[in-house]
């Protein structure tokens, strides 16, 4: 499935985020940038050392206590097919009102700000906060597209924004959410 908005085309599709040949990927990281599991456990194995050295690098200058909900942060992409691995932290789903859905949006819009200070003109997004930090995948697809659709009608500069979902069930979602918010 794939729309535009101004240049930019938007596309949605299944598939492994770790397999796609982008400027950036996204990694629903945690607050430590160590890795974990899911998505954030792939990029690591498959990118190798190198994210990780530079994932300690940016804790030891930028951010000690850990990279704060909603933030966004780069490092190169390793082994990685796509150049740059863009970190962010998703918000833990309490329930949805402590401020989730406006965590989740900055998430999103911080990461596609910082591809678009580095002149990347493509960007794959997996579903953050959808597996282990428990958001329901209605909801959050519904402020992940909203995000980017804000993002792409005031900026310039990006080409192509990917979502990578995982699963058949996730896709199905994105599609009926895209129908409703692009009146398609
Ligand atoms: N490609 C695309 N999507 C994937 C992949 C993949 N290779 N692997 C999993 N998903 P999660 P979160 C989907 O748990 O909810 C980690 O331990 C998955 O099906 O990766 O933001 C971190 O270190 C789900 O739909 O991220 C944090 O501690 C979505 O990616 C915590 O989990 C997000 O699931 C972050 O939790």
């Amino acid at each position: 499935m794939e729309i535009k908005v101004k240049n930019c085309k938007i596309k949605i599709i299944q598939g492994d985020i770790t397999e796609q040949t982008v400027d950036a990927i996204v990694n629903a990281a945690n607050p430590t940038l160590m890795g974990g599991g899911g998505v954030d456990g792939a990029i690591h194995r498959k990118g190798g050392i190198k994210i990780l050295e530079e994932c300690k690098q940016i804790r030891a200058t930028l951010y000690p206590n850990g990279l704060p909900t909603g933030e966004a942060v780069i490092t190169s992409g390793g082994n990685l097919k796509a150049k740059y691995v863009i970190h962010t932290v998703g918000p833990i789903w309490r329930g949805g009102n402590s401020g989730e859905a406006e965590l989740l949006f900055k998430a999103y819009w911080n990461s596609l700000n910082l591809a678009k200070g580095r002149g990347l003109k493509s960007i794959a997004f997996p579903s953050i906060s959808t597996g282990a930090y428990g958001y329901p995948i209605d909801k959050a697809s519904t402020v992940a597209l909203n995000a980017v659709k804000n993002f792409l009608e005031k900026e310039n500069g990006l080409e192509e924004v990917i979502f990578v979902l995982f699963t058949a069930k996730d896709l199905e979602v994105y599609k009926q959410k895209v129908s409703e918010i692009f009146n398609l």
